[in-house]
């Protein structure tokens, strides 16, 4: 049996807005929560003697990092060569530099030739040797479009047509390497990507780029007992056997939008034609979205400091979001809510002002138009050009005929 750690999208330097600086350190306190994250998947692995550590890419927000991110990361893998546990780093889109000259943030560590760690940064078959036997490992990193582009013929084709063939030579390349595999062994496949029925987290703000987006068939493959993805980081199972298909997910939360999703990484128990696998908690920083509607309160104050302390937990990073009306808004003590959730992490306040008497920008806007739509378009565009108005105007009659 080999035992194997896979965390995934690591992200150092992202998320650092809710952070504040920690003079002691230098860093920011939203760093130290991602350097604490990654730290969880490198002392399990250290301290369970795992046969295997993989991480399936996205290592910092950008693939030019600041040295403080590289050093981070660095100490870490350099923990996993210093236990003798050997490592595998395959390259994402965040790592990747758009150039001729295809570097990645990667590259460091197979130039340096770290005993014990492969670099993965194109589709290859590589047999990985662990103390409890070798580990055959197909690789699918984030794949560039700039060497396929660089070949006349394709400089012709659409984006769609583009991503077609590229997705037919991903088919292929795959398939050549599937079938070089020795059926006694292990064999586990890494990607960086997006897989079709996959479901996509919170990740816009860390705006994840677009990628190539691979049918699940390509990995429904039984030579296969593994297949380990990054790229998207809300963790996930797609296939439960034959082989298990799944995403690790990120280590750390980014945003509110991950308010709800648990952040961790994978400890795997691999055998031929078997894999056990658990999810395991690096019990990610809270975040917590505080709503109050304050519009029919009659005692604005009260009311919100209640639903605030019946929310709240110390050390989470709190976003108050509340209603209120116009001529209300004196009526809150902006100062006391700061105080009682002086112990969060960090706070955003987010209120809503709702004003009574709404004027109409454009008084001749009003509801009288609401049978005659075109008109009431037209009315709305007074400041577009006549041109401008003419195209719109068409658009929208396209579009109502749509609707008969
Ligand atoms: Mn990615």
């Amino acid at each position: 049996m080999i035992k194997i750690v896979h965390f995934s999208d690591l992200h150092f330097g992202s998320g650092e807005r809710y952070g504040s600086l920690n003079p002691e350190a230098g860093l920011n306190r939203r760093f130290e929560d991602f350097i604490a994250a990654l730290d969880k998947p490198i002392n399990f692995a250290v301290d369970n003697k795992v046969d295997l550590a993989i991480f399936t890419g996205d290592t910092y927000k950008h693939a030019t990092p600041e040295p403080v991110y590289q050093r981070e990361f660095a100490k870490r893998i350099k923990k996993l060569s210093l236990n003798k546990i050997p490592t595998i780093l395959l390259v994402g889109n965040h790592d990747v530099l758009y150039r001729i000259d295809g570097s990645d943030a990667l590259d460091i560590y197979s130039t340096l030739d770290i005993e014990s760690v492969t670099v993965f940064n194109r589709i290859e078959l590589k047999n990985i040797k662990t103390k409890n036997g070798p580990v055959q490992v197909i690789s699918l990193p984030h794949i560039t479009k700039s060497r396929l582009l660089a070949k006349k013929e394709y400089r012709n084709l659409s984006i769609r047509e583009q991503d077609k063939s590229m997705i037919e030579k991903v088919k292929e390349a795959l398939k050549g390497y599937l079938e070089k595999l020795d059926p006694l062994l292990p064999a586990i496949l890494l990607g960086h990507g997006a897989i079709e029925t996959a479901q996509f987290g919170a990740e816009q703000d860390l705006s994840i780029g677009k990628v190539l987006s691979y049918p699940l068939s390509f990995f429904q493959m039984p030579q296969l007992d593994y297949v380990g993805f990054g790229h998207i980081h809300r963790h996930q199972v797609l296939q439960e056997k034959n082989p298990l298909i799944l995403y690790a997910g990120s280590l750390e939360r980014v945003d509110f939008g991950e308010e709800k999703e648990d952040k961790g990484f994978i400890y795997l128990e691999l055998q031929k034609g078997k894999a056990k696998h658990e999810f395991v908690s690096t019990n990610p920083r809270k975040f917590i979205t505080v709503s109050c509607d304050l519009t029919c309160s009659q005692n604005l104050q009260t009311d919100l400091e209640n639903e605030i302390k019946d929310k709240k937990q110390a050390g989470a990073i709190i976003r108050l979001k509340y209603k209120i009306n116009e001529e209300d808004t004196g009526h809150i003590d902006q100062e006391k809510i700061k105080s009682i959730l002086s112990d969060s992490f960090a706070l955003v306040i987010q209120s809503e002002i709702v004003r009574k008497d709404r004027t109409y920008r454009i008084a001749e806007l009003d509801t009288s138009l609401i049978s005659q739509p075109l008109l009431a378009l037209e009315k709305y565009l007074f400041d577009y050009t006549e041109k401008e108005k003419e195209n719109l105007l068409k658009k929208a009659k396209d579009l109502i005929s749509l609707l008969d």
